[in-house]
C-alpha cells in the first residue's frame, strides 16, 4: 500500500541563480563573491554560462509545465537587483524575475523565492565589510524589501538564507570564511550577523506581502549514534547541535540555546550580542520550515586527547576521499556500513528523510517544504539520444516513499521540490556532478549547445505527479 499526498501537495523542484543562470556579466548584473572562488571557474566549472537558464528560462518553464510540476523554487541574484552600493535597483534585474515568475505563474506553478543563496554581492563584501561587518544587515534588508515591492504581488512562499548552518559549518567552501583569521570563533560573529539579515527579513516580508509566508532553509543532515554506547549518543547530540540544532532553535524560539551558550562561554567565544538585537529577533515568527536533505551521518565519541581532524569534502567524484572530521572531546564523524553511497561518498540513505521529518516536527510544530533533495552523479548521452539515469529514479523514488510515511507519521509537509530541475552547476563540481531530471548539453571545459534533454526520470517524475503520488 502506497502512501496518499495531500491533495494540494506541491510536487516541484528546485534551482539557485548563480549555478543556473550564467549570464553573470549581462543587463547590469555585477559580481558576486561566489563568482571569484575557483569551484565555479575552468575548468572545474563555467558560471558565465552555467545551464543558461538567464535566456532558456522559457524552455525551461515549458518543460516544467510538460513535466506537471506545481512549484518551482529558485533564488533571486542580488547583484542582479541592487548593482552597486548607491543602491538604485536594476530595472532589467527586475524585469527578468518578473518574466520567469510571470510564466510560472501563467502555467500554475507556485513560485518559491530563495533571497540568499551563496552570491553576496562584491559590492557589499568590498564597501560595506560582507558578512563580518553589521552594515551588510541594512544592504539586506534593502533588498528584501526591493524583492518583496516588485514580486510580492505575486511570491507568496519566500525562503530567507539559504543552509545558513552550512555555509557556517563549510566556511571555506562556500566562501563566507574569506578574509578571517580566526574562523573558529569568528564563524559566531557572523552567524550572528546573519541571523539579524534573517529576522530582518521575516519581518520586512510580513510587512509587505500580503498573505506572504516566509521561513528559514537549513541544510539538514540526520546524524545517528555509532553504536549504543551512551558516550556515542552523547557525541551524536553534540554533533546535531553543533551543525543544525543551533540554528533550527534559533529561527523557530528566537533566542540562542543553552547548548551554544555554553559552548561559547568554554571556549571564550561568545560574539557581540546587543539587547536590541535580541528584541528584533523575537519579532521574526517564521511560518514554515524549509529543509535541503541529501544524506546522513553517524557520529561518535573522540577522546579529549585525540587529534584535530578538519573535514574534507571529496571533491573528485572518486569514492574514498571524504575526510571523517575529528573534533576533540566534542564528536568526530565516521563511515556508514549500512547504506550504500554515490560517487562524492554522501550516503544514500532514504530513510534520513522520515528521520528528518519527523525530528522536525516533533521538535518544532511547523508546516514543512522540502526544497532539496537529489541524486548527483556523472552522465552522458547515450548512443540512442537519452539519458538513462536508472540510479536516480531509485533514489527519488525511495525519498518520496519515505515523505509520504513521515506524513502517515503525522508531519505536515507542503512541497517537495528535488535538486535540481534541469542540470545546473554543483558547488564544487560544476557539470561534472549532475542532479537534474533534464539534462543539459553542455561540459565544464566547453560550452556546447545547452539543449535541453528530457532525462528518464523526468518522464519518471511527470507520471508520479498526476497521479499525486499513487503510480
Ligand atoms: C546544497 C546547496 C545547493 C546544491 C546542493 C548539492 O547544499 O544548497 O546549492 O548545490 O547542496 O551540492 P553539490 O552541488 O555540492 O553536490
Amino acid at each position: 500500500e502506497k502512501p496518499r499526498f495531500p491533495k494540494n501537495f506541491m510536487w516541484g523542484a528546485s534551482s539557485a541563480a548563480w549555478q543556473v543562470e550564467g549570464a553573470v556579466n549581462e543587463d547590469g548584473r555585477t559580481p558576486a563573491i561566489i563568482d571569484l572562488n575557483s569551484q565555479t571557474k575552468k575548468p572545474y566549472a563555467d558560471n558565465s554560462v552555467a545551464a543558461d537558464h538567464y535566456h532558456h528560462y522559457l524552455e525551461d518553464v515549458s518543460l516544467m509545465a510538460e513535466c506537471g510540476l506545481s512549484s518551482y523554487r529558485f533564488s533571486i541574484a542580488w547583484s542582479r537587483i541592487i548593482p552597486d552600493e548607491s543602491r538604485r535597483v536594476n530595472p532589467k534585474g527586475i524585469e527578468f524575475y518578473n518574466h520567469l515568475i510571470n510564466a510560472l505563474i501563467a502555467n500554475h506553478i507556485t513560485p518559491i523565492v530563495t533571497l540568499y543563496h551563496y552570491d553576496m554581492p562584491c559590492w557589499v563584501d568590498e564597501k560595506k565589510g560582507g558578512w563580518s561587518d553589521r552594515r551588510v544587515i541594512d544592504e539586506f534588508e534593502y533588498y528584501c524589501q526591493v524583492c518583496f515591492e516588485n514580486f510580492g504581488d505575486r511570491v507568496k512562499y519566500w525562503l530567507t538564507l539559504n543552509e545558513q548552518n552550512m555555509q557556517i559549518v563549510y566556511g571555506d567552501w562556500l566562501g563566507v570564511s574569506k578574509g578571517c583569521s580566526d574562523w573558529f570563533k569568528e564563524k559566531w560573529k557572523i552567524n550572528h550577523i546573519m541571523n539579524l539579515c534573517h529576522a530582518k527579513a521575516v519581518i520586512a516580508c510580513h510587512r509587505m506581502v500580503p498573505g506572504g509566508k516566509i521561513g528559514p532553509v537549513p541544510g539538514y543532515v540526520p546524524i545517528y549514534p555509532e553504536t549504543c554506547n551512551p558516550a556515542d549518543q552523547i557525541a551524536a547530540m553534540n554533533a546535531e547541535e553543533l551543525t543544525q540544532k543551533v540554528w533550527n532553535d534559533f529561527y523557530v524560539f528566537r533566542e540562542y540555546n543553552g547548548f551554544i551558550r555554553r559552548y561559547w562561554k568554554e571556549y571564550g567565544i561568545d560574539p557581540d550580542i546587543r539587547p536590541q538585537d535580541m528584541e528584533l529577533i523575537q519579532q521574526a515568527e517564521i511560518d514554515f520550515i524549509a529543509l535541503n536533505c541529501y544524506r546522513s551521518n553517524v557520529a561518535k565519541a573522540a577522546d579529549k586527547d585525540s587529534e584535530i581532524k578538519e573535514l574534507q569534502l571529496n571533491k573528485s567524484g572518486k569514492k574514498g576521499e571524504f575526510v571523517y572530521p575529528v573534533y576533540p572531546g566534542i564528536y568526530a564523524l565516521a563511515p556508514n556500513p549500512y547504506v550504500q553511497t554515490n560517487d562524492w561518498d554522501w550516503e544514500i540513505d532514504p530513510v534520513a528523510m522520515r528521520y528528518m521529518l519527523r525530528y522536525i516536527n516533533d521538535h518544532y510544530h511547523l508546516p514543512m517544504m522540502i526544497t532539496e533533495n537529489g541524486y548527483g552523479a556523472h552522465e552522458e548521452i547515450a548512443e540512442d539520444g537519452g539519458v538513462h539515469d536508472q540510479q536516480r529514479i531509485h533514489f527519488l523514488r525511495d525519498q518520496i516513499f519515505q515523505v509520504g510515511l513521515a506524513i502517515e507519521d503525522g508531519c505536515e509537509v507542503i512541497a517537495y521540490n528535488p535538486w535540481s530541475f534541469t542540470d545546473l552547476l554543483s558547488t564544487g563540481n560544476g557539470m561534472a556532478k549532475r542532479y537534474g531530471l533534464v539534462f543539459v548539453n553542455t561540459t565544464d571545459a566547453e560550452v556546447r549547445d545547452l539543449k535541453r534533454i528530457k532525462k528518464d526520470s523526468f518522464d519518471w517524475y511527470s507520471k508520479f505527479i498526476k497521479s499525486n503520488g499513487k503510480a
